[in-house]
């Protein structure tokens, strides 16, 4: 337990709220008995809240950070076994959706201590489709996820009888360690967009969907010197995300030269821009798509511009705004939006409160 990670903390808290000095003193010195005590300490509510909001300030990687003060931090440290934590990831996954009205939240569980380490989620998003490895080495479905289907299937989980493209995983938790658990999401908690497209009828016959809340659940959420392993959070989609990459890269569902030649388009030469005009429709069909079905969903050039603002708010707020250029910057069009033209000061890997990569 790192004492001194402990004290900025407390005092970055108190400095942005209205705690005043006194409070500063008296917390400082009750953390540092409780550390000397036990070999850790324990948060308030208040400070994992504000924790969980700065540390999505303090992601160099998001473009989303305009409304970081609006974090919904769900305090669920107390929750223990597999089953409370998988039913309050359920619960995390339906408030968040509100039928489309998505809003930005977090579900916090139990930190690491002295005694041993958290629970972990295994998934790398609460909502991710399976990948199968078929025999001719092509994959049904989300080649990203093959792995993780894998894992899955050997831990018990059967899939569909007709498997899918779009077949939902089960959650892994391990609430004590070593010990795996299987959770099938109940289909109420995943809502899903099926894909049109507003001027080619033949488009939704394509069969194409996508869930409607991304939620990261293997970041670690690091919280002056204390580790939650577990904390899933979700804001909602830009459009890019899913029409740019997820349903178009190459090692993912590859769809451009489908939809290149639905249009008509030669693929024979990359000089037809093939690529290009499939990349604008497919990511148009997804931002119509959700706006159709009443979901959430940002676009590349507004998200841009509320960026800058953001950038331009912190600074006002005698903060400096960290960013990474190449994940701010989106997969499409990237000159044509407001994040392009200018640098930003590079990340810091000390910045805390911070969520980090699973360990
Ligand atoms: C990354 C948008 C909310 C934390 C990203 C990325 C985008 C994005 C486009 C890049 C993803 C990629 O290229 O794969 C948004 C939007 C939000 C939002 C539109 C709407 C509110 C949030 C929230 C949190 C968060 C609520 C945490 C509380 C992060 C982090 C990353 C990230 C940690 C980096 C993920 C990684 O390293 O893989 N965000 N975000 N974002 N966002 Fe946000
Ligand atoms: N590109 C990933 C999601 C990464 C985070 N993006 C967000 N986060 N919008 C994908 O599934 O396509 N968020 O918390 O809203």
């Amino acid at each position: 337990m790192d004492v001194a990670e402990a004290e900025d903390f407390l005092r970055l808290f108190h400095a942005e709220s209205d705690g005043g000095t006194e409070r500063l003193r008296e917390r400082l010195d009750r953390v540092r008995a409780e550390i000397d005590e036990t070999g850790t300490y324990r948060h308030t509510t208040a400070e994992v809240e504000f924790g969980a909001r700065v540390a999505w300030r303090n992601s160099a990687r998001c473009i989303g950070r305009l409304y970081w003060q609006g974090l919904k931090v769900r305090d669920r440290r107390d929750v223990e076994g597999a089953d409370a934590i998988a039913d309050e990831c359920v619960a995390h996954l339906r408030e968040a959706t509100r039928d489309g009205r998505i809003r930005s939240m977090i579900t916090v569980f139990a930190p690491d201590g002295p005694a041993g380490p958290g629970p972990k989620i295994h998934n790398d998003q609460l909502i991710r489709y399976a990948g199968y490895r078929l025999s001719d080495g092509s994959v049904l479905g989300d080649p990203r996820h093959a792995d993780f289907t894998e894992t899955v299937q050997e831990h018990g989980w059967r899939p569909p009888e007709r498997k899918g493209s779009f077949d939902v995983l089960p959650l892994l938790i391990e609430a004590e360690q070593g010990d795996r658990q299987l959770f099938g999401l109940p289909s109420d908690a995943v809502l899903e967009v099926p894909l049109s497209h507003p001027d080619h009828r033949w488009f939704a016959g394509l069969g194409l969907r996508w869930h409607a809340v991304p939620a990261i659940s293997n970041m670690r959420l690091v919280i002056g010197g204390i580790t939650y392993p577990a904390a899933p959070f979700n804001g909602w989609y830009l459009a890019t995300e899913v029409g740019a990459r997820n349903l178009a890269d190459t090692d993912r569902y590859d769809l451009l030269p489908v939809i290149a030649d639905l249009m008509g388009l030669s693929t024979k030469s990359e000089r037809t821009l093939w690529r290009d005009r499939s990349l604008v429709e497919l990511t148009l069909a997804v931002q119509h798509s959700f706006d159709a079905a009443g979901v959430t969903v940002a676009d590349h050039h507004t998200e841009s511009r509320r960026f800058l603002t953001h950038i331009a708010k912190e600074e006002r707020a005698g903060r400096r705004c960290r960013a990474e250029w190449s994940w701010i910057v989106p997969p499409l069009s990237g000159g044509q939006t407001a994040v392009f033209h200018r640098y930003y000061d590079e990340p810091d890997p000390a910045a805390r409160p911070a969520f980090l990569p699973p360990g």
